[in-house]
């Protein structure tokens, strides 16, 4: 499908140069296959499984359900895999992950230990050119980036941090040796999806974890179990409907949305339902029990109000559990769902400090300062502080568009993307998982943003043009829709409470939401009907596609 070029010895061509090899990357791949494309994929790790390979952290599972944490273009392929648990630890994401590349047989296009370093947009040639930081260079038609979403760990630069003596550990780039607490006493910093995670399962092991807070989360159930038999049958049985829920719900998981308001339901009936949602676990808590708790206030204070009740009633000293109440809205930060993280507090070896008033300044040879206390006696820190998300994967490496303008610099100014898959002023370049795409069930909105690129690329070639970008209107448009879009949510009280959602956990990084919050279902039918209707906002034209060029 692709013209035909000569391929100079070096640098090496392919017509598509994947940045990436988690779900986005292998999900490409697979497209690409299908369109007839030579691919590689390049990945900084040396295996594949992107976010599963480095979040390998006790305690680091999905928040979506693992049957519907999968690749969806074949029924076949999930056919044969055995789903363990409710939600899958790291290692199972992983094993399904390398389960998919094997039956597949995607490896042989996979290049490990390959960080890009740079791509830069050829304009005579209509190539890109991409570096990785070994010197190696590879030319391609299309550029695309599978770098993820949460992909580049933030650690807070405190002061005389090399001066602890003990050892240090980042959740997001977990060692992939044991790591053994047992005896010792460790700081976690941190309280978000990954704090949550590893907390309860470092406390089993360690003499004593502090916990150093800067705000609460409402943490909801997941209530996790084991699949038998009879559920992964019905698991099989099930699988063009999951799909079809996916597709069809806000966040794109397998459940489906409440046409109740919290609000037109009687004070018993929004208690009752509030609970059954508590007890099923997971964000059917969010979405199967009232559809107005991301957008009307009200509504939304009477649900904070009822997870705050049950925090008080899990944890037994009324003083960490008043510290472990948020008192924002529900959603303004991304909720974690937690297995027994609230209960954790009830142990004797835990204890919580609030730093949200008494900031974390330094290191010590044995902890750390805040402000006005000194922390000692630690022999493990663990960091569970957060990514530069959305953006910073990108932004990390120099890509450069027609006018020699990095994504950086234009990033800086302003955040314009076409549904969060392509740029103008970026040819044949197109992410996946880019700012401004829903941040929902990953692999659902990666499958949909792959084939809204693949029948992007068939519209080029049956137009005979070689060369897409996204029109600069559009961008504006899309932009603008996001925008609206989450001011009509809670989402935007983030601002006020450090939300990576808007970039406000990275000090310094531009506030603009990074993700479109108008639904996930919503964006699926925006995708649709752009590509139904010829890509109006994409400009398309013919050039010379050489990539012999030097
Ligand atoms: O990161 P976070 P995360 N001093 O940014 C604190 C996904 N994920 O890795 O809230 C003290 O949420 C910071 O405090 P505050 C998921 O989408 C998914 O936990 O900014 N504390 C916060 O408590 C999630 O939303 C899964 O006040 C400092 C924490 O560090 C996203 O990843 C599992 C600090 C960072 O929380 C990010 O989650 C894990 C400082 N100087 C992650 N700086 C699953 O699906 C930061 N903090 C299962």
């Amino acid at each position: 499908m692709s013209q035909q070029v000569v391929a100079p010895r070096h640098p090496e061509w392919t017509d598509v140069l994947i940045i990436g090899a988690g779900f986005g990357g292998m999900r490409m791949l697979q497209e690409c296959r299908e369109l007839g494309l030579e691919s590689i994929i390049l990945e900084a790790g040396t295996g594949l499984g992107g976010t599963w390979y480095w979040n390998r952290y006790p305690g680091a599972r999905t928040d979506t359900e693992s049957w519907a944490y999968c690749f969806y273009f074949s029924e076949k392929l999930n056919e044969q895999y055995t789903f363990k648990e409710r939600y899958a630890t790291w290692d199972s994401s992983l094993d399904y992950l390398n389960y998919a590349a094997d039956a597949l047989d995607m490896r042989r296009h996979m290049r490990f230990g390959r960080r890009v370093a740079s791509a830069r947009y050829l304009n005579d040639e209509n190539i890109w050119e991409a570096r990785t930081d070994d010197g190696e260079i590879y030319r391609c038609r299309y550029l695309v980036s599978a770098s993820g979403v949460l992909s580049v760990a933030y650690k807070p630069p405190f002061k005389n941090a090399e001066t602890f003596q003990g050892e240090v550990y980042l959740t997001a780039n977990w060692p992939k040796e044991h790591v053994d607490f047992a005896g010792k006493r460790v700081a976690v910093i941190g309280t978000g999806a990954s704090g949550v995670q590893v907390i309860p399962i470092v406390a089993h092991e360690a003499a004593h974890v502090t916990v150093f807070q800067r705000t609460p989360n409402y943490v909801l159930p997941a209530r996790n179990y084991p699949i038998t038999d009879a559920k992964q049958r019905e698991i099989r049985r099930n699988f063009h409907q999951m799909v079809a829920q996916c597709r069809n719900q806000v966040f794109a998981f397998p459940m489906t949305d409440s046409k109740v308001a919290l609000k037109d339901a009687s004070p018993e009936e929004q208690q009752r339902v509030l609970e059954w949602g508590w007890e099923i676990g997971g964000f059917q808590f969010a979405f199967e029990t009232f559809n107005d708790i991301l957008t009307d206030r009200e509504s939304n204070a009477i649900v904070a109000d009822f997870v705050r009740r049950k925090i008080r009633a899990i944890v037994k000293d009324p003083k960490t559990a008043e510290m472990l109440c948020p008192d924002y809205a529900l959603f303004a930060k991304r909720p974690p769902l937690g297995h027994f993280y609230f209960e954790t507090f009830n142990r004797p070896n835990v204890s919580l400090v609030d730093v949200s008033q008494d900031p974390i300044e330094s290191m010590t040879p044995t902890g750390l300062k805040t402000r006005h206390h000194e922390y000692g006696d630690f022999d493990v820190v663990i960091y569970a502080t957060g990514f530069d998300g959305g953006t910073g994967a990108l932004v990390k490496i120099d890509v450069r568009g027609v006018q020699g303008q990095s994504i950086a610099e234009v990033w800086r100014k302003s955040l314009q993307t076409q549904f969060g898959i392509c740029m103008n002023g970026f040819p044949n370049f197109f992410m996946i998982s880019g700012p401004q795409a829903p941040f929902a069930n990953t692999p659902m909105i990666v499958d949909r943003a792959v084939t809204w690129i693949g029948n992007c690329i068939r519209h080029l070639d049956a137009t005979g043009n070689t060369v897409v970008e996204a029109r600069q209107e559009a961008c504006e448009r899309w932009t603008q829709h996001v925008q609206e879009t989450m001011d009509m949510t809670v989402l935007a009280d983030g601002a006020g409470v450090n939300s990576w959602f808007l970039g406000k956990n990275i000090p310094g990084k531009m506030t603009a939401p990074l993700f479109f919050f108008g639904g996930a279902n919503t964006y699926f039918g925006e995708l649709k009907k752009e590509s139904d209707g010829g890509f109006k906002g994409m400009q398309f034209r013919r050039g010379t596609v050489d990539a012999a060029a030097a």
